[in-house]
């Protein structure tokens, strides 16, 4: 696939298509998106993470990732045609170029490349984990979402690394997840750490390892409740707004608690479609219509960072 124009964004593609599409990306907008390796998988698969800027050193910035979780299929997709979105759109959509005029925009399209290989390998298209060893066990793997340093271990999370919850060893023992927290720390100046799941059509924000309110519950509320207005105006499609421990259950080590923990008061999670008709298997002719109305929700949270 050389060329985006040519590129089909209704269809799932493998990890060395979307690696080979980047580069396209990259070539086609060389003056507002670069590509960096951050680190590489526990198989030795490079990270690629997409910056968009318009200059400056460190500007504040936005975090986003998808496809942490492997089997989500629907949430890389969505990665994509949002990466293509953001650099079609600048110069022409006057509010995500007044936002890029200020701000950086970093995606993480395959936050867990091990695993989507892995599900693309007809070995097992289920697969959510990670793919690292865990000594002891013939179970391989730990759930990237219950292994970042915010209430790690605790209820949500499982001991046994047979589990899809499995936490590891300990606080980002996984290289994927550490590669990401190195990343955004010594950044240091993300103001919103936004990370896309799928299923169930929610708007999530912290925390998951207590059912405790944020201290700016309010705001994160009212931003996740604009922000899924417009998601649903262009379909339809119903969301659902609330805290991680009071929507869908109490999960700890999540990435979002701890970027929340980091000083990033706009974490946000979402869990794209359906509600479980097609589950992980969501057909590709939802690709365009899933990215589509999520980029209005995405864009809403965008711009209030950007006013705030
Ligand atoms: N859901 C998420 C999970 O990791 C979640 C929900 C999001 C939990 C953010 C904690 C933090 O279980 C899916 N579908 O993976
Ligand atoms: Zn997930």
């Amino acid at each position: 696939e050389r060329s985006t124009r040519s590129f089909n964004f209704g269809a799932y593609h493998s990890l060395e298509t979307i690696y080979s599409w980047m580069d396209t990306l990259v070539a086609q907008h060389p003056k507002l998106v670069t590509k960096q390796e951050m680190g590489r998988s526990y198989e030795d698969r490079p990270m690629y993470v997409l910056k968009f800027s318009t200059g400056g050193d460190k500007r504040p910035a936005i975090w986003m990732d998808t496809g942490i979780h492997s089997r989500e299929w629907v949430s890389q997709a969505t990665g994509v045609w949002t990466a293509n979105k953001i650099a079609s759109d600048y110069g022409t959509d006057a509010s995500l170029t007044s936002l890029l005029d200020t701000m950086d925009i970093y995606m993480l399209i395959l936050a867990n490349p091990d695993g989507y290989a892995f599900t693309h390998s007809d070995q097992n298209r289920m697969w959510r984990k990670t793919r690292s060893k865990n000594q002891g066990s013939v179970c391989r793997g730990v759930d990237p979402n219950r292994n970042w340093d915010a209430g790690f271990g605790g209820p949500g999370a499982s001991a046994n690394p047979c589990s899809d919850s499995y936490h590891g060893t300990s606080a980002h023992s996984e290289v994927e997840v550490k590669n990401v927290v190195d990343l955004v720390s010594s950044h240091g100046n993300f103001k919103a750490f936004i990370s896309v799941h799928a299923y169930s059509q929610l708007l999530m924000y912290p925390y998951g390892y207590t059912c405790k309110n944020v201290f700016n519950q309010p705001e994160l509320d009212s931003v996740g409740r604009a922000a899924v207005q417009k998601l649903t105006s262009l379909h339809g499609t119903s969301y659902k707004v609330g805290s991680i421990c009071n929507i869908i259950y109490q999960a700890s080590g999540g990435s979002i608690d701890w970027s929340y923990n980091l000083g990033i008061k706009y974490s946000f999670a979402f869990e794209l479609r359906d509600t479980g008709r097609y589950g992980f298997i969501l057909p590709a002719n939802q690709i365009i219509p899933t990215a589509s109305e999520t980029w209005l929700g995405l864009k809403h949270i965008m711009e209030h960072v950007r006013d705030h």
